[in-house]
């Protein structure tokens, strides 16, 4: 084992009291308008805004920094009807037989159904995996530490640079996932999280009307 190496943090910058209140302020408002849309227009977005997207989830922190992601970047329209096809088979059986009541209700608010038109009309699907494990240098079969939790604060990442590059986005988490390696052709030992749909709204898009928890409901301190 190589012994660990350092070097100064030479990247923080320190900023003055009065600039950090206004930067924690001024995101807070700017993240406090973000949505999640599920009407999408099929205007083109540059490649390389998505890409740096994905490259800010992967500065994420993760176990032992072993960042078990990896991000598929879908734009071509025949992948995406491909993956839509399955989705909603799935989807349809899901809210068919699968679901409990109780799921279902809980998903009025949101109007879903087993249509997934925008899977096809946004211009970009990040399809996002998990790798539970890896091989090592040796060929030994070793864990990937808090990998879904680590895969998730990515995500929550990923989320936040869509939003702040000026587009939107929908965590979208399909009913069964297996089908999409064979689509997107990753080994069995990648697991899809979500596809994060990505790209302009519609036109016409509209958003349910839901309530944040109040902060006091959600944060005590101590
Ligand atoms: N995957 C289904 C059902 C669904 C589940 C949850 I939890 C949601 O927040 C939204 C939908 C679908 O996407 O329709």
């Amino acid at each position: 084992m190589d012994s660990p190496q350092f070097t100064p943090l030479t990247l923080h910058q320190q900023l003055s009291e009065s600039d950090m209140r206004q930067r924690a302020a001024a995101f807070l408002a700017e993240m406090r308008r973000r949505r999640s849309v599920r009407q999408f227009s099929n205007r083109p977005v540059a490649r390389e805004i998505i890409v740096d997207c994905v490259a800010t989830a992967a500065t994420a922190p993760s176990g032992a920094n072993l960042q078990p992601w990896h991000f598929v970047i879908v734009e071509s329209p025949d992948v995406k009807r491909r993956i839509r096809s399955v989705a909603e088979r799935e989807e349809r059986k899901f809210y068919e037989t699968r679901a409990p009541d109780g799921w279902l209700d809980d998903l009025t608010p949101l109007a879903t159904g087993p249509d997934k038109p925008f899977l096809e009309d946004a211009p970009f699907l990040v399809a996002v995996f998990v790798e539970s494990s890896r091989q090592t240098a040796t060929g030994e079969r070793r864990p990937n530490y808090y990998a879904r939790l680590s895969v998730g604060i990515a995500v929550g990442m990923l989320i936040t640079a869509v939003h702040y590059a000026g587009l939107v986005c929908l965590a979208y988490t399909p009913s069964r996932m297996g089908f999409l390696n064979e689509v997107l052709d990753q080994p069995d030992d990648r697991r899809l999280a979500m596809i994060l749909v990505v790209g302009h709204p519609a036109e016409d898009a509209q958003v349910p009307v839901l309530e944040r928890k109040p902060l006091d409901s959600v944060v005590s301190f101590a």
